[in-house]
């Protein structure tokens, strides 16, 4: 990896008009180190800026969100260090998910969970990635601790492909954004279509309502996105989550106002009811399900 370090990020987003609900979750999100602390991959495919902890809690309260989930990127190859530092910062309002080594021991996979990591992510786009080794991946998903879940990231081209692979997994999976689908091909494409036989397929796959910015060419205010995505949620309500994708990975020459991106969330999830499904119920059962017992949402 070599040449400039980029930006992929809006220097100040404007503030939503739309006010998500207390306890809101923005469930994909990531950090970039600072790099002096938690290098980048050797591997790396982009070399970014510093987005740490401190920038990220601050774009949460501008948004007015209460939680985040922190997505390892793949720019920090297996060395999940950054993520679980952004954790232990959040004061308890941070999860995330974790890139590892198929070959982890079990005692660090337990340190991961003490650490707040609730799910593995498995990655499959080329651009990002130099292999994605399933049958190792298959014997990993088999040794997670209890509650943990599988985050698939994939391009629409190679969901059949994989089908067989995700019906082996035996725990939740969560699909990022929804696979990339084509937008332009709307709620009835074939992209869509084929999305939603594997959510008809069974009942524990989720998907992230994510990235208007990278699946609607046309580009804000992603109308696109709009129409295909909004009959999605509307259909498998509680299987959907939302989240900004900040700091952007690689979207340097579109980078979207994370503001507008929140004001998506009213045209993809119209009523309160879907909002709160979107954005707390659903994130809390997935990242913290103990605190749904007792009283419902999140006390931020
Ligand atoms: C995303 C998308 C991208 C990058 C990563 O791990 C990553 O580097 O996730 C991308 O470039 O499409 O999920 O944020």
């Amino acid at each position: 990896m070599s040449g400039d370090r980029i930006i992929s990020w809006h220097a100040s987003p404007s503030r939503p008009r739309f006010t998500p609900p207390p306890g809101a979750v923005d469930a994909h999100c990531h950090v970039f180190g600072p790099m002096a602390r938690f290098p980048f991959s050797a591997k790396a495919k982009y070399l970014p800026q510093d987005a740490g902890a401190e920038r990220l809690f601050a774009l949460r309260d501008h948004l007015g969100f209460a939680r985040n989930v922190i997505v390892q990127a793949s720019c920090h190859g297996t060395d999940n260090a950054a993520t679980l530092d952004a954790i232990a910062q959040s004061q308890g309002r941070a999860r995330g998910v974790a890139v590892v080594d198929p070959a982890i021991p079990e005692h660090e996979l337990e340190s991961l969970h003490e650490g707040g990591i609730r799910g593995i992510r498995f990655n499959f786009l080329k651009r990002l990635v130099d292999d994605a080794p399933k049958d190792k991946f298959l014997e990993v998903a088999r040794r997670l601790p209890a509650g943990w879940h599988v985050v698939i990231y994939f391009e629409a081209d190679i969901l059949e492909d994989l089908r067989p692979f995700m019906d082996a997994i035996e725990v939740p999976l969560v699909i990022d954004h929804m696979g990339r689908p084509d937008v332009r091909q709307g709620p009835d494409g074939a992209d869509m279509k084929a999305f939603r036989r594997l959510l008809d397929s069974r009942p524990d796959v989720w998907f992230k309502a994510t990235c208007p910015d990278r699946l609607d060419p046309a580009g804000d205010p992603w109308n696109d996105f709009a129409d295909a995505v909004a009959p999605l949620v509307a259909d498998y309500p509680a299987r959907a989550l939302w989240g900004t994708d900040w700091p952007h990975p690689n979207m340097q020459d579109a980078i979207p106002d994370d503001g507008h991106l929140v004001d998506m969330i009213a045209r993809i999830a119209p009523t309160q009811a879907l909002q709160h499904r979107l954005l707390v119920a659903n994130p809390m059962q997935l990242y913290w399900p103990e605190q749904l017992a007792g009283h419902e949402g999140a006390q931020a």
